[in-house]
């Protein structure tokens, strides 16, 4: 049995997929670390302090627990990049060299690292955007996102490390909050509609980006994880793809439910960021080599996302 390694645990995404490979594969076989110490998500379990930049603590962590599978997931976003660019390049950068290092002279058998949709800029082709095309990002995080995408590929190319990724698009859950992303807002205004709240949106009403609900996103990510190596063209990272919507259009799905919910829209330094990313993503090659298909459309993820959050609240 593999055992895995999660690093970024406690974040938006962390906190879904450890529970998810908890579940697929034992709570034993799965080790849940963090910078920030919110063990308590993680009672029962071999929950580990880990700073990725301390190389010696992952090699450490590596070897006591004999870990096989490391998922990288921790990372600073586009929006909070931006008040750090140098941190935020550090931290991305050398977090995932790190990784590689101790998956080469390891010899792991297998690596996951998350790209997203910022590796895109301005000059990208905006509608269907396809797996190769021009790359100009202009966030520090799209640039950290981009050139780390290179050094997947070249581990792989070189040193055979398999190493295994997804652009994400924003990633829309009710379980954890998201930290200094530009889709953040797609989060909050499910919580400020649930709490009865008016919503002022950081973005124009008309800006359309790609998004997906947490479940398919863990559902996309375990599948890539599980697929043949040799379906696995893209070594770089895997354009995927869900919907995508404008503040205006979540906005209308969420009134639905909530007819008194009202937005108000105050675009502020994040525009210009959501404003160099893609409306749509072309995705043939995840669906066509290992089998994608998303589940979640606008309409189905609101009533999941309104239904969870109720039910949380009474829990
Ligand atoms: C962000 O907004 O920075 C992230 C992303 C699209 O990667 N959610």
């Amino acid at each position: 049995m593999s055992k895995i390694l999660v690093i970024g645990a406690c974040g938006q995404l962390g906190t879904e997929l450890t529970q998810s490979l908890m579940n697929r594969y034992g709570h034993d076989n799965v080790i849940p670390s963090d910078i920030s110490d919110k063990k308590e998500f993680y009672k029962n379990n071999n929950f580990e302090t880990l700073n990725v930049l301390d190389k010696e603590a992952l090699l450490n962590a590596t070897k006591n627990h004999g870990i096989s599978q490391i998922y990288l997931l921790a990372a600073v976003l586009s929006a909070k990049g931006e008040s750090d660019p140098m941190f935020a390049w550090k931290l991305n950068m050398e977090g995932l060299l790190n990784v590689l290092e101790v998956a080469r002279t390891e010899n792991l058998e297998k690596i996951y690292w998350p790209s997203s949709i910022a590796v895109f800029g301005p000059s990208t082709q905006k509608e269907m955007t396809p797996q190769e095309t021009i790359a100009d990002p202009n966030t520090v995080y799209g640039i950290s996102k981009l050139a780390g995408e290179r050094w997947c590929q070249y581990y792989f190319d070189k040193y055979g490390v398999d190493v295994r990724s997804i652009r994400y698009p924003g990633l829309i859950g009710w379980k954890g909050q998201p930290g200094g992303g530009t889709t953040d807002y797609a989060v909050e205004i499910y919580h400020k509609a649930f709490n009865g709240e008016s919503f002022e949106c950081f973005l124009e009403e008309d800006t359309y980006l790609p998004m997906m609900y947490m479940d398919d996103a863990i559902r996309a990510t375990i599948e890539l994880m599980e697929a043949d190596p040799e379906k696995v063209k893209v070594r770089s990272s895997y354009n995927v793809s869900a919907m995508s919507f404008s503040p205006k259009e979540i906005f209308n799905a969420i009134k639905l439910h909530y007819p008194q919910f009202e937005i108000s829209y105050k675009p502020d330094f994040r525009q210009k960021i959501a404003n160099s990313w893609p409306y749509s993503i072309d995705d043939s090659e995840a669906r066509d080599e290992w089998g994608w298909n998303p589940n979640f459309d606008l309409g189905k993820m609101t009533e999941e996302m309104l239904t969870n959050l109720a039910s949380k609240e009474v829990v």
